[in-house]
């Protein structure tokens, strides 16, 4: 499947980078594919373990959409904080708990869930790589029901086998309507790897080394490879485009979606990507308002769940309430002529 620089960071040196202060992001161990002999494509047999505010969770609950995947792969939502201290189990763990009170609402979230893709009403995220004798405790998971086995846990491999398995898997959208997100068309697919290459890089990854780098010199430099990036975009985006690629979407604009939907309501702040809104950017801004009118996107992700998630643990809690100018988001998703 994919194994290139535009799935994973390279991790070369990654203990003595971190030590100077890089956010270096690991690699995920489960690599298996829908497709395989052990793993059939079936409707009803895939289960996924998300949260809202991870953005490459996002991009799974997007192509579920887009797909039209909903009925046939079940889902649960894990609660945007993760654990405190004083959990038994840890810190930073990803929880299954519905009843949580979030701070920036004062109530519970309704798209939060118990565990039900085990059968074991497990309480974390953790706990089900557990019960495969692994360490690791990220999401997205990608778990075989009937197996009682996790597939895969590599949000860039997901897309890409569901995309390619929609009609087995049992996508209610008729052949002839439904989105192809990777082409079969090599030129196409070049470009698309060439943009996934330079957004994940900069844009998708490129947030957190500037948000959780505690070097100011490697801040500094994906700061402004954030933003040349944007510029390069936007002058892509001026000859009148509806996509990245040209008419069509595909993987690279539902891959770029989810960091530049957190960006003005989020990572303005959160990241120190202070430099301009996408606002700023008329081009990005109008394919950001196109692609937030397409069917299935404004319910994959939500944004109080991202706010709770980024600002909810951070700092001291307290969740910053704006942006309100020009006007509120995601509201201002639906305005393309705001910019
Ligand atoms: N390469 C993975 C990255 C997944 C990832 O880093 N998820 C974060 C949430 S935003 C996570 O769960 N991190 C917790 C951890 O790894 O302990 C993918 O794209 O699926």
């Amino acid at each position: 499947m994919t194994k290139d620089n535009s799935t994973q960071e390279d991790q070369s040196n990654a203990k003595a980078r971190r030590a100077r202060g890089e956010f270096v992001r690991g690699v995920s161990g489960f690599r298996h594919t829908i497709g395989d002999a052990d793993f059939p494509p079936e409707p009803g047999r895939y289960h996924l373990s998300v949260a809202l505010n991870c953005p490459w969770c996002h991009r799974v609950t997007l192509a579920r959409n887009v797909l039209g995947l909903q009925d046939s792969i079940t889902m649960d939502v894990a609660f945007p904080n993760r654990t405190t201290e004083d959990d038994p189990e840890g810190p930073n763990l990803w929880e299954f708990a519905p009843e949580r009170i979030a701070t920036l609402t004062g109530k519970p979230l309704p798209e939060c869930t118990a565990e039900t893709g085990t059968g074991n009403s497990l309480r974390l995220a953790k706990q089900i790589y557990r019960a495969e004798g692994s360490q690791e405790q990220s999401v997205p998971i990608l778990y075989d029901k009937i197996a009682g086995r996790i597939v895969n846990n590599e949000s860039a491999e997901i897309i890409r086998m569901l995309d390619g398995a929609a009609k087995a898997l049992g996508s209610t959208i008729p052949e002839a309507d439904r989105v192809r997100l990777y082409p079969d068309t090599l030129s196409e697919r070049a470009e698309i790897d060439d943009l996934n290459d330079l957004i994940y890089t900069t844009i998708n990854n490129g947030a957190y080394k500037a948000g959780f780098s505690s070097d100011q010199r490697i801040y500094a430099a994906a700061f402004d490879a954030y933003f040349e990036t944007l510029a390069k975009l936007d002058d892509l985006l001026s000859d009148g485009r509806a996509f990245l690629t040209g008419a069509h979407f595909t993987e690279a604009d539902l891959r770029l979606f989810p960091t530049l939907y957190r960006h003005d309501p989020v990572y303005f702040v959160r990241m120190k990507l202070n430099g301009a809104r996408i606002l700023d950017y008329p081009h990005v801004w109008r394919w950001l308002c196109r692609v937030y009118a397409l069917p299935g996107i404004t319910d994959a992700g939500s944004l109080v769940h991202c706010r709770q998630g980024y600002f909810g643990r951070s700092w001291n809690g307290v969740v910053p309430a704006g942006p309100f100018k020009p006007m509120a988001y995601p509201e201002a998703y639906e305005r393309p002529n705001l910019a």
